[in-house]
């Protein structure tokens, strides 16, 4: 990949990015205390005009039929309102601690019922394959959403390649475990390493990407580099960051998220606004950089992609 390397955007963007999200949200709370369009004058120029651009000028240089055309998310919030609990369990832990992950040299280890298991490095997973930029809707069950530029490939492309045979019917992923390069895992708040999984034909969706990359540049640490899984029409802890392992498996695998409380979350997690979180209501959900909440859409608006893959399957017991 002729990618700029990942250290340099963000040693030279993270503290300008983090600094513009609380003074946008300052103002925003100001600017709703004093009711006055005076409180926008103090904006810092400088530094909202250059993360206002990114999100307002972007253009996807690798459009996909996928893309949807609403508002992107700056870069900056993207990169600094994060889950990634290997760094810690506050939105704006993995922006800060996510350096200390080595992603170079990376490998991924192929394993299960594949006619071609392997332990691949990772150039040889990208190479070939055309990265396209997917803005695709972020739906976290904790009721916040984005619109994510992400560069990527379709999972299926990889599937194609490491050849599964016909007793494959789950894939399973593994995020990487090195306690001592993800502080986190030295904590019991979730079991480690994490752990996802999707049905064969979740895996083999047109819609199901491996990202390597947001915005056109490569995934920042902390939105899971250097190669990610994103399932846009499931809650985004479906979407399991910096893998190092995927299987193919004939039972339905463990989830992190089920593991640690299966009451709350199921294997199939899709985006549903008609089946509540037993502790919250998903039927809104609340954009970032947005003040009003909005309706939640069934599937996250992928239903025409994706519904006939749950035809008969009764989506409050398969939650
Ligand atoms: N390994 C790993 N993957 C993970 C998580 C995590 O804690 N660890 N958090 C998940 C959750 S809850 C969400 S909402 C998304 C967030 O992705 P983003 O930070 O790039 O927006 O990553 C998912 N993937
Ligand atoms: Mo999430």
């Amino acid at each position: 990949m002729t990618f700029k390397k990942t250290s340099d955007i963000l040693s030279s963007e993270i503290t300008p990015e983090a600094l513009y999200r609380h003074r946008r949200e300052f103002l925003r709370n100001s600017a709703i205390a004093i009711a006055g369009a005076a409180a926008y004058t103090v904006l810092p120029q400088n530094i909202s005009s250059v993360f206002a651009q990114d999100s307002k000028t972007w253009k996807p240089a690798h459009p996909s039929t996928f893309d949807t055309t609403e508002e992107l998310t700056p870069y900056g919030d993207i990169t600094s309102y994060n889950n990634f609990y290997e760094f810690g369990v506050d939105k704006d832990d993995p922006a800060r601690n996510a350096g200390s992950l080595k992603t170079s040299p990376w490998t991924v280890a192929v394993a299960g019922h594949v006619n071609k298991p392997a332990v691949y490095h990772l150039d040889d997973i990208v190479k070939g394959k055309a990265l396209e930029d997917r803005v695709y809707r972020h739906r976290c069950v904790e009721g916040w959403s984005m619109v994510i530029p992400w560069l990527g490939f379709p999972l299926s492309n990889l599937i194609d390649m490491v050849e599964p045979t016909s007793a494959a019917k789950y894939v399973a992923f593994e995020t990487k475990f090195a306690p001592e390069e993800m502080p986190g895992q030295k904590s019991g708040v979730l079991q480690w390493p994490y752990v996802e999984g999707l049905r064969m034909d979740e895996a083999l969706n047109p819609l199901t990407l491996l990202a390597v990359g947001l915005y056109g540049k490569p995934l920042p640490n902390q939105d899971g580099a250097p190669i990610r899984l994103v399932v846009p029409w499931k809650y985004g802890f479906k979407s399991i960051k910096s893998i190092v392992k995927i299987s193919f498996v004939g039972d339905q695998p463990a989830t992190s998220w089920n593991l640690a409380n299966s009451n709350e979350y199921g294997f199939y997690s899709n985006v549903n606004p008609e089946v509540d979180h037993p502790r919250w209501s998903q039927s809104h959900e609340r954009r970032i950089g947005e003040f009003f909440r909005r309706k939640t859409q069934m599937f996250n608006g992928y239903a025409d992609q994706v519904a006939s893959m749950y035809s008969g399957m009764d989506l409050r017991k398969n939650f």
